[in-house]
């Protein structure tokens, strides 16, 4: 039972209900007992709670319908445009001359076509960088596109970038700094907070469906020589209120920043780490909204045992990785031959989505307002490289032997292309091995694993195996699985295999694997 939730800021809680679970999705989490507390996205720990407990905790958190949305997508595309783009910089001083901006060949249609060839499924432009330059006319500056002479000052890059993205049916995001190099108010706290919330409120009101804003933390001094506090949780108010359906990036509760902008996630990446949270909440939060605090999330370790063990809160908190497909965030006429290559591009997929993060690539248009022919034609080498590995999964019509199955959840489910079905063993089974007779002798070198994250990230450890005849010989192994863990190792011929779980949080619950040859020229890493 909740007993206090304080200045001190800790709950005490029974055993029993160390599951304190507020803003619940109720989601399918079928191996939970009725009794027990409907899964959510995250969950208060207990003073004194013994570890085992904090693990399976943190083993039923799942993540909210948005960030399961959120996940689902995979690869996103990032577009830094604006007033950079015209002086050749990466971080604008806040007085360049608006005059600068005009893009005279702009077409959103043409970046989003490039965008979602790639096999991207949302947009995120900068609507403003650092430098304060409002890529749409906002109520609220002067320093924007309509003080520029791009479509005599009618221009909107928003209002384009919105409608492209709706015909081609790909999501809409925006990354709004905080840090604004331009604006007068900025230092004084609660005047450019309340600056800050209007132009959030003006973006997310007037262009439709927006799936993820994107917060990043730089915060400069302002003009007055103060330095700005940003009041967050009112602007994640502004969010749920305009947006509810979508995802905070970054200084915000939803998502967070995998720690590096290689594109190179972690080995073992939790999607459940403890989060920092504010000591002066008087009753138990609605949200994690009230709770949360933007804390460092670059350690290498996040969601360890030892990690999670003194945690207060624990929330399902994935990665996103982000990296751009140049040197600078920002287009460089001096940086075209220097994009990242197709298969550059592939293996930052797979050190990324395979690495259960979702991937956010970087594409910065121009200054014709287009993005350059070298990076289109990186992003389709990449997109064949991806399709031709993946488009035949050669563990497919195999025979599927579990070690243990749960009632209605057969290993056959891994093989199965429907969302809804998936393997897992019954409550107290936490280890397993699963064993795949495929129809013939196969080559391949890349496996593909998924837990069915509905149910929660459960899996710690587990290693692959083929049959030379007369032995199992281990050609893979890893810790963490997550969404989607992709791994590539040396070719191995054979027509049995096995996966075993070795070590699992709670049952595991898995909800596809796959065996694929990938393309040619594919580095192997
Ligand atoms: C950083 C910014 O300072 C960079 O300019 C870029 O926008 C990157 C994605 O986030 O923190």
């Amino acid at each position: 039972m909740l007993k206090k939730w304080n200045g001190t800021g800790l709950f005490f809680m029974g055993l029993a209900s160390l599951l304190f679970l507020i803003g619940c999705q109720k989601q399918a989490s079928p191996d939970e007992a009725a009794s027990l507390p409907q899964p959510s996205h995250f969950v208060l720990i207990g003073s004194g709670e013994p570890a085992e407990n904090i693990v399976q905790a943190a083993a039923r958190i799942v993540p909210s319908p948005h960030q399961l949305a959120w996940q689902e997508m995979e690869f996103i595309g990032f577009a830094h445009f604006g007033m950079n783009t015209f002086t050749d910089r990466e971080w604008g001083e806040g007085t360049e001359d608006p005059s600068l901006f005009n893009p005279t060949g702009f077409s959103a249609r043409q970046w989003v076509r490039a965008f979602k060839a790639a096999g991207m499924k949302m947009v995120i432009v900068t609507a403003k960088h650092h430098d304060g330059f409002c890529l749409w006319p906002s109520r609220y500056t002067e320093h924007s596109v309509k003080s520029s002479p791009w479509r005599a000052g009618k221009g909107d890059v928003v209002r384009e970038v919105a409608e492209a993205c709706r015909e081609a049916d790909l999501k809409l995001g925006i990354y709004l700094s905080p840090w604004d190099r331009h604006e007068p108010t900025y230092g004084d706290s609660p005047a450019y907070n309340e600056h800050f919330r209007s132009q959030l409120r003006e973006l997310l009101t007037n262009y439709g469906e927006v799936g993820e804003v994107w917060f990043d933390g730089a915060c400069g001094e302002g003009p007055n020589g103060k330095r700005q506090e940003y009041d967050w949780p009112s602007y994640y108010k502004v969010v749920r209120e305009c947006q509810p359906r979508a995802v905070i990036f970054g200084m915000g509760p939803d998502l967070r920043w995998v720690g590096t902008e290689t594109g190179y996630g972690r080995e073992t990446e939790w999607s459940v780490v403890p989060v920092k949270i504010r000591e002066d909440s008087i009753s138990p939060p609605p949200s994690l909204d009230d709770l949360f605090i933007p804390g460092d999330m670059t350690a290498e370790d996040l969601g360890g045992r030892e990690q999670i063990s003194g945690a207060r809160v624990l929330a399902w908190y994935p990665a996103e990785t982000d990296v751009s497909i140049r040197p600078g965030w920002f287009h460089h006429a001096k940086e075209d031959g220097e994009v990242k290559t197709p298969q550059k591009l592939v293996d930052i997929y797979f050190s990324s989505v395979g690495r259960n993060g979702v991937l956010l690539l970087n594409v910065p248009p121009d200054s014709r307002g287009l993005i350059h022919e070298n990076d289109i034609r990186s992003l389709v080498g990449m997109r064949r490289m991806l399709d031709r590995t993946f488009e035949n999964n050669l563990a497919s019509g195999a025979e599927v032997e579990a070690s243990s199955e749960a009632d209605g959840h057969p290993g056959e489910a891994l093989l199965d292309a429907k969302k809804k079905n998936y393997w897992t063993t019954p409550k107290a089974v936490e280890t397993a091995v699963l064993e795949f007779t495929l129809p013939e002798t196969r080559t391949f070198d890349t496996a593909m694993l998924q837990e069915e994250i509905r149910a929660g990230q459960r899996v710690e450890e587990f290693r692959l195996e083929s049959w030379d005849g007369h032995a199992w010989r281990p050609f893979a192994r890893g810790t963490t699985i997550g969404y989607k863990r992709l791994i590539r190792f040396p070719e191995v011929t054979a027509d049995r295999v096995r996966l075993t779980i070795a070590k699992s949080r709670l049952n595991p619950a898995l909800a596809a694997f796959g065996l694929y040859k990938s393309a040619s020229s594919c580095p192997v890493s």
